[in-house]
């Protein structure tokens, strides 16, 4: 796709914003010095690589003002709980996605819609739990963004995360960039590690349990972990329902699929199942511990399992058909399946190595025709604290380092020869980072469409990198041209709290819309009340009386709320929904009422709706909060809010 098929065929921001200068410079409204500049609102402030010559690879980073990058990076945002999209490779930030936090400004954790989304997949003792809390659980630590696979490669549809902190996963449709489905997982204490099928399509979304608790956990067992159990977890990526878990032995935590659909692998720590530090690491190795799919999807339908918390849980412990447990040096972190389809990398985190295994030889470990061991092909000493390893498509690999705060670049067959007794290195290239990288990510690399052009390395700390902004640092994301022979760094972005793992989607796998759709599932639960109502969104604008039940619909166009007043009781359950008309891109309003915490988002052709009792009398106004026309402030209306007469 070329960038001009993504432009919209309806009114930029900017053109509406031009249009709007004409007209309002005509009354007085807006000034252009020291005021509303059309730059301040729809321009953009184009973060540039550092000064460098020209053809070298930092002047190949650059993107100037209004010209698009060629990538979307989805990152996450750790223990902020939300998915943020980047531009690659300015690596302008382009948008957050709201999922397993509050946000202010588009109303997520507090509107209907998200918080259908936040309650419906709770398990019901989480359900019990949160019921004087909200509702929902208020934080999140989202850990492993990733996107839908068919055939080995993004197909666009969705992207599915963690929530480490509550045992969460989410998706997030891409067509919209917001979440629409939460399901928290049953048997298990928190989701660490997540990937996704990529053959022949997701398919599963494969999760780590990484704690070991009891089951269930509702305090009949306590303080004997001998009875704990870990568990790992296949969601279903259309339905969103755990389809079976896996109890296994030690810590699970990261995870990855092939690109056959047969196998599924993850880290695994802790083999000791201890419960203190010198417990978990008192033996000097641990697994890789793999699953076979097949072998799991027939015992289900067998019947070979136990039902826990209403999901098939399979017995995935040393010995059984379903897994294999490899040994490798003690604590492995990541583990990234490699893009010839064929090797995958667990990398040694407490050991200076990475292990590579080969796939093709699982067929033979899992009929015990060979051992664990033996689907091992190379273990290369890379340097201190392995974390987790990225590809180019072109047979290098790239591990980050924590403890050197190093990306080393090696060469795949290089390290199996060496393995195999030949007088080789295969490390290439040391980058030095700043510093202690955890993940990092190449352009396309987690799919068959490896590409080799960038890679990105998420470092945990940023110290003298930056600007001091006090005790509390950024972290620091570093863009690294991959495309010559030598890595070279070309770029440093702060980023808050705390990006973890991220994708780096080539553009043209992404195809966003520009306006709502009417009929989005999104807010149908608001077009079928309306419906109820007598009230057709697009054109009323109605309050209904329903007992002490008050629903308030309304339309919005530049400049204005289809009411600029309503009339409640003190006490009443107010419901008000806002459907913006104006079907232009970028032309989102805000719906906020003044002392009563309410804010939210209501995009171009999008409804939303927001549910609060009118517990104080008096007037409250309620005003558009998002930025949308040269009358902006003037978009608002009255609450009127009658005293009670008791
Ligand atoms: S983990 Cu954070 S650096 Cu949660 Cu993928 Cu490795
Ligand atoms: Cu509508 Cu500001």
């Amino acid at each position: 796709m070329q960038n001009d098929d993504r432009k919209s065929t309806n009114l930029t921001r900017r053109d509406i914003l031009n249009r709007t200068t004409v007209a309002a410079a005509a009354v007085g409204v807006v000034g252009t010095a020291g005021g509303l500049t059309l730059s301040g609102l729809g321009g953009s402030a184009v973060p540039q690589a550092q000064a460098a010559p020209h053809g070298s690879a930092a002047a190949h980073a650059t993107v100037a003002p209004g010209e698009l990058d060629e990538y979307y990076v989805f990152s996450s945002s750790g223990q902020c709980g939300e998915v943020r999209v980047i531009g690659l490779p300015s690596m302008r930030e382009l948008m957050r996605i709201p999922v397993f936090n509050r946000c202010s400004a588009t109303g997520w954790g507090q509107t209907n819609e998200s918080l259908k989304i936040l309650t419906d997949g709770l398990t019901p003792q989480s359900r019990e739990f949160l019921k004087t809390r909200g509702g929902t659980f208020m934080n999140g630590d989202l850990h492993h963004p990733h996107p839908s696979f068919t055939d080995g490669t993004y197909d666009g549809r969705y992207l599915y995360a963690n929530d480490k902190a509550n045992t969460r996963v989410c998706r997030i449709r891409l067509d919209i960039m917001k979440c629409d489905k939460i399901v928290q997982l049953p048997n298990q204490s928190t989701v660490h590690g997540l990937r996704v099928q990529k053959y022949p399509r997701t398919g599963y979304v494969f999760c780590n349990g990484e704690d070991r608790v009891p089951v269930p956990n509702d305090g009949t067992v306590l303080d004997d972990p001998t009875q704990y159990m870990s568990i790992f977890s296949a969601v279903d990526g259309e339905t969103m329902e755990v389809a079976w878990q896996v109890r296994v032995d030690g810590n699970l935590d990261n995870v990855d699929a092939d690109y056959q659909g047969k196998y599924a692998w993850s880290t695994c720590y802790n083999s000791e199942e201890g419960v203190t530090l010198a417990e978990m690491m008192a033996k000097e190795q641990d697994w890789v511990v793999i699953f076979d799919i097949e072998r799991i999807e027939e015992a289900v339908k067998k019947g070979d399992y136990q039902t826990l918390g209403g999901v098939p849980v399979l017995d995935g412990r040393k010995g059984s058909p379903y897994t294999r447990y490899v040994p490798v040096a003690n604590s492995p972190h990541g583990i990234n399946t490699a893009p010839d389809g064929i090797h995958f990398v667990a990398n040694g985190k407490l050991s200076p190595t990475c292990t590579v295994f080969d796939a093709r030889k699982l067929p033979d470990l899992f009929n015990d025709k060979i051992q664990p061991r033996d689907v091992v092909v190379a273990e290369p000493e890379l340097g201190l604290g392995p974390l987790h390893t990225a590809f180019d498509g072109k047979g290098n690999c790239y591990t980050t380092l924590f403890l050197d705060s190093q990306i080393v670049k090696w060469d795949l067959d290089l390290a199996i020869r060496a393995y195999k007794g030949e007088q080789v290195n295969p490390i290439l290239q040391k980058l030095d980072v700043h510093y202690q990288p955890g993940h990092n990510h190449s352009s396309m690399g987690q799919t068959k469409e490896a590409d080799g052009k960038w890679l990105i390395s998420l470092n945990k700390f940023s110290k003298d990198r930056f600007l001091n902004v006090g005790p509390l640092k950024p972290e620091n994301d570093q863009l690294i041209d991959i495309s010559g022979d030598e890595m070279v760094i070309v770029h440093d972005g702060p980023t808050f709290a705390e990006p973890h793992d991220a994708t780096i989607v080539h553009h043209s796998k992404i195809n966003p819309l520009h306006v709502w759709k009417r009929d989005d599932p999104f807010f149908a639960d608001a077009v079928k009340q309306a419906a109820a109502d007598g009230v057709t969104l697009e054109r009323d604008e109605k309050v209904i009386r329903d007992g002490n039940k008050v629903r308030v619909y309304m339309t919005s166009t530049a400049p204005a709320f289809g009411l600029d007043k309503f009339t409640v009781k003190q006490g009443d359950e107010v419901t008000v929904y806002v459907t913006n008309l104006d079907d232009v891109e970028d032309l989102t309003h805000g719906f906020c009422i003044v002392n009563y915490g309410i804010n939210m988002e209501v995009g171009p052709l999008q409804t939303s709706s927001v549910t609060f009792t009118a517990d104080k009398a008096g007037v409250y106004w309620y005003y558009c909060s998002w930025f949308c026309h040269a009358m902006h402030m003037e978009m608002q209306g009255r609450m009127l809010v009658e005293p009670s007469n008791t």
